[in-house]
């Protein structure tokens, strides 16, 4: 999987993939991950990347002109690229979509500052997605995120240990409950069953305690998991 990203700040990028899973599938050759500065591709002399808005108005918008050079930059470099747009219009990021991109030969992330992009910017672009609703100072950390989501799902990125197991939100139930020792903490004691050795008693427990734990923090995802379930009975 490549990975490339068109942002006025490249340099948030290095750290965050430097060590960790993602760096060292960098190092396997399983990912690769460029970073292009925006501002190369504006023109004259002072490289100027946005301007104020038609109509009036508060803040800066990023100007069409070097975004649509770079978008066309990196359909020339990844021919097969599937250019994603960071926006707070954009569609709801989630496991599914982290599952789609990850079929992709390589993603190409177009990270804003400011208010927002020149609406003619759009066309260029094959996909615009937020990753919740809450307003952050540019679409640099929701592309890692988007990245991070993507990337474990590559094969071999993840341990053998790590990649069998099921991702939580895959059956639409949250995580049951998890200990480790020592089996009594501060006075909390590890529930019994999970010490019983009993397997099938403990799968029984897990489940129970997934489908508690959805429906009291989750009424949203419990909701589809009894609608999808309901002809099971
Ligand atoms: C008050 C108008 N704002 C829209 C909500 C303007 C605005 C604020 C912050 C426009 C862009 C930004 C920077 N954010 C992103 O580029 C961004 C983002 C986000 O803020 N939250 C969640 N997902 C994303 S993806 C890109």
């Amino acid at each position: 999987m490549q990975f490339a990203v068109l942002s006025l700040f490249p340099d948030m990028f290095t750290s965050p993939f430097a060590q960790s899973i993602i760096g060292k599938a960098v190092e396997k050759g399983l990912l690769g991950i460029a970073t292009h500065q925006l501002r190369n591709y504006a023109a004259g002399r002072h490289q100027v990347t946005d301007d104020t808005p038609y109509g009036g108005g508060d803040g800066m918008v990023m100007k069409a002109e070097p975004v649509c050079h770079g978008i066309e930059d990196m359909r020339h470099r990844y021919p097969e690229a599937h250019v994603v747009l960071m926006t707070p219009q954009g569609q709801r990021f989630n496991q599914a979509e982290a599952e789609h991109l990850a079929q992709k030969q390589a993603l190409v992330f177009v990270c804003g500052r400011y208010e927002g992009f020149d609406e003619r910017i759009r066309s260029y672009v094959d996909a615009e997605y937020s990753i919740g609703d809450y307003v952050l100072t540019g679409g640099e950390l929701p592309a890692m995120v988007v990245m991070d989501a993507v990337a474990r799902l590559v094969p071999g990125v993840l341990g053998n240990e790590d990649s069998a197991r099921q991702d939580s939100h895959s059956d639409g139930l949250l995580e049951f409950p998890h200990y480790t020792r020592p089996a009594e903490f501060r006075g909390e004691k590890v529930p019994e069953v999970l010490l019983s050795g009993n397997h099938a008693r403990i799968q029984e427990w897990r489940r129970n305690e997934q489908c508690k734990r959805t429906e009291e923090r989750r009424p949203d995802l419990w909701q589809r998991y009894t609608q999808q379930h309901k002809s099971d009975n």
